[in-house]
């Protein structure tokens, strides 16, 4: 299997995220990714291929205008003001405060700005946010570009991950959501159905929203319960979708302390409804942060299910895997790579011409 990857993620370098009302270093490090690209090497998973530059129009088939703007140049305006190195807000148009009048006055300093496009207080903009999130959704571009011309499946190596940015939103150490570009941008091109599957702890806030009125594109997350996990305020199991997209959402909350027995389940679930929907297209959002080891999360998958999860994906699919979370350093790596082999080797044995 094919990988896609490139080094701008690392000017998305160390730097710090508000945790339990402190600030801590990071868990979304450099480190992450290229744990995964050295296991992707030592298992010889195959080629590594370098992302090409897709521009800004499928940024913008996703995102606002306005929000991609704000991200290009938040990092400089914060400097400007404040002088030092990570963005974050401060205090959010709330009912209680602007909700006094009927239209607020334009904003004029970076940091009111922030908390117009940020969720959450947990992510930072670095100096190298922007060209970190730019390269992460070329590189999602590019694996779908492979995909198109005829790979079974491709594993496209982004960081920052991505399924909690929303439109026009940032958080949870996300800025462009990289599997709903890629799922968008083959629309664009003709394509006509695309299943989105989001196996990371948390649910995928950010992909739900931007698809949740669209009915040709199915989103599905099996995640840690939201009444207790971030993002809290949705990825509960009454989300249907609406208006078109009627149907095509499905959230799969499961309880904090979910093994393999609990969650096998679900995948099953969540599987039936790809091939129900039978897309032309599988995106597995990916993440491994429902590792037991995880270290923010509360799941308990150990590693012999990676490859339990891949061999029940729908053989024959074509399928865009893009990496999501995972912050247990010693295994990112073969978690990651041990679902893609299996994958692969499944999908060799179910004969698909492709692989
Ligand atoms: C991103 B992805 C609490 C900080 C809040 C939320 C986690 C975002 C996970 N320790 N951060 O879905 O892996
Ligand atoms: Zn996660």
């Amino acid at each position: 299997m094919k990988t896609i990857y490139g080094n701008d993620h690392r000017r998305h370098g160390k730097h710090h995220e508000m945790s339990g009302g402190r600030m801590v270093p990071a868990v979304e490090c450099p480190e992450r990714a290229e744990r995964v690209l050295s296991q992707v090497e030592e298992a010889g998973l195959g080629e590594v291929l370098p992302p090409q530059d897709h521009g800004l129009e499928p940024l913008r088939a996703v995102h606002s205008s306005a929000y991609v703007e704000f991200l290009a140049s938040a990092h400089e305006r914060w400097l400007a003001e404040k002088g030092h190195a990570e963005a974050f807000p401060l205090s959010w148009p709330v009912a209680a405060t602007a909700g006094l009048r009927a239209s607020p006055p334009p904003i004029e300093t970076i940091q009111a700005e922030l908390a117009i496009y940020a969720f959450a207080n947990d992510t930072a903009i670095t100096a190298g946010s922007w060209a970190a999130a730019k390269q992460g959704s070329d590189v999602a571009l590019s694996a779908l570009d492979q995909i198109r011309a005829g790979e079974a499946g491709v594993f496209a190596l982004c960081r920052p991950p991505g399924h909690h940015a929303g439109r026009e939103t940032y958080g949870g150490y996300c800025y462009f959501n990289n599997a709903a570009i890629a799922a968008q941008r083959h629309l664009d091109l003709g394509g006509s159905r695309v299943a989105i599957l989001d196996v990371d702890f948390h649910h995928g806030n950010g992909t739900q929203e931007i698809f949740y009125g669209r009915g040709e594109v199915l989103t599905v997350s099996i995640h840690g319960d939201t009444r207790q996990c971030f993002p809290f305020y949705c990825g509960h199991a009454d989300e249907p979708g609406r208006g078109d997209g009627q149907g095509a959402n499905l959230n799969l909350p499961l309880p904090l302390g979910s093994r393999w027995s609990e969650y096998e389940p679900s995948l099953r679930r969540a599987i039936d409804r790809l091939v129900d929907f039978a897309p032309e297209l599988l995106i597995l959002s990916l993440g491994v942060d429902t590792f037991a080891e995880d270290p923010i999360t509360d799941f308990g998958l150990r590693g012999e299910d990676y490859p339990r999860l891949a061999a029940m994906l729908p053989p024959g699919m074509p399928t865009l895997f893009v990496l999501e979370g995972g912050y247990d350093l010693q295994h990112i790596g073969s978690n990651v790579v041990s679902l893609l082999s299996a994958w692969e080797a499944e999908s060799i044995s179910a004969g698909d011409p492709r692989a």
